[in-house]
């Protein structure tokens, strides 16, 4: 195993245990009053596309001395528990983006606030970091950002994270797309604390672990956007192998099911950074559920590709198949 592996063995079983996840805590747990100590935002750009630079709301000079260019698109990504605004996901997001255009990449790292095991204290963190954000989103416009060419996304609690800096920014944000929305915490949510259809001009869903905790899943098992897209139905992934940790349980098998867990909320990630570059799209059915469009009910739906190439048009619940490994796309 990997150290990240291994962290994600740790987390995993302790999620799975109910230690960390004990959804009792999460109205007692409150956010870290030094959030905003703790929220950074790493920028870069073509000219800069390996050593990030760092951006500080309300700060001009560093802005102007940075490569942040404000008639770029400026594409903010927020990272989810356990991860930081640097590791593989964040990166890799950042590559795909940087090799599609000449963009604005910004990281929203919250590291020292998403640490395990306290899952309720970062489910918390999630509404300061999320108003940081957004009031990172005012500063760049008011330095000459142009508002149309934001776009927001984020995984699991990242995902709350840029809704709720949707709807701290000043000018509605053109587009937030939502990984895999983190679901324990926030089942009793408002609007105003979770990523919804309020947040953006269009939000968009993708739903890869969407079930209740005891299911052992992680992910919002709702709509949620102005389209949700729910690939081989939302909650079990190709590929990731089955949750099972009734069977057999040595130490071993038990490591591997809990594995799949991640595997299947963490596969989002890599759907959409698939899709950032690929020339092999993830036709989507506009359906009411998994079976009918299965049965080919839908066939005749309008139809739109997963991921960035979306058509903002689009409205409802959009299903797919998906292969078990690259290129994860149908076509
Ligand atoms: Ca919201």
């Amino acid at each position: 195993m990997t150290s990240s592996s291994i962290l994600w063995f740790l987390v995993s079983c302790s999620i799975l245990t109910g230690v960390v996840v004990n959804a009792e805590l999460c109205p007692q747990a409150l956010a870290d009053p030094f959030a905003a100590f703790k929220t950074h935002f790493l920028l870069w750009t073509r000219r800069n596309p390996i050593v990030f630079q760092p951006l500080i709301v309300g700060n001009p000079i560093l802005l102007g001395v940075s490569n942040y260019e404000p008639t770029n698109p400026t594409i903010i990504y927020a990272h989810g528990w356990t991860d930081n605004g640097q590791n593989i996901l964040s990166l890799r997001m950042r590559d795909s983006f940087l090799q599609r255009e000449d963009c604005n990449f910004i990281s929203v790292d919250w590291q020292f606030l998403a640490l395990p095991p306290a899952y309720p204290k970062s489910a918390a963190n999630v509404q300061p970091v999320g108003e940081l954000t957004g009031n990172l989103v005012n500063f760049l416009i008011s330095q000459g950002a142009d508002r149309l060419k934001f776009h927001l996304l984020g995984f699991s609690l990242g995902a709350h994270v840029v809704g709720r800096a949707g709807l701290t920014a000043i000018d509605i944000m053109p587009r937030i797309t939502g990984f895999d929305p983190a679901f324990p915490c926030f089942e009793k949510a408002n609007r105003d604390e979770i990523i919804d259809s309020t947040d953006a001009e269009f939000v968009d869903i993708i739903h890869t672990n969407a079930g209740l905790l005891f299911q052992k899943s992680l992910g919002f098992p709702f709509s949620l956007g102005h389209a949700d897209f729910w690939p081989n139905g939302g909650s079990i992934q190709p590929g990731c192998g089955p949750v099972d940790l009734t069977t057999n349980g040595t130490i071993g098998n038990i490591a591997a099911a809990l594995g799949r867990v991640s595997c299947n909320h963490r596969r989002v990630v890599e759907y959409f950074i698939e899709s950032v570059n690929s020339a092999i799209p993830f036709t989507s059915t506009q359906c009411n559920s998994y079976a009918e469009f299965n049965s080919g009910a839908c066939a005749n739906n309008f139809q739109t590709s997963m991921g960035l190439p979306v058509s903002t048009s689009a409205r409802g619940n959009f299903f797919l198949n998906v292969n078990p490994s690259r290129p994860f796309a149908q076509g």
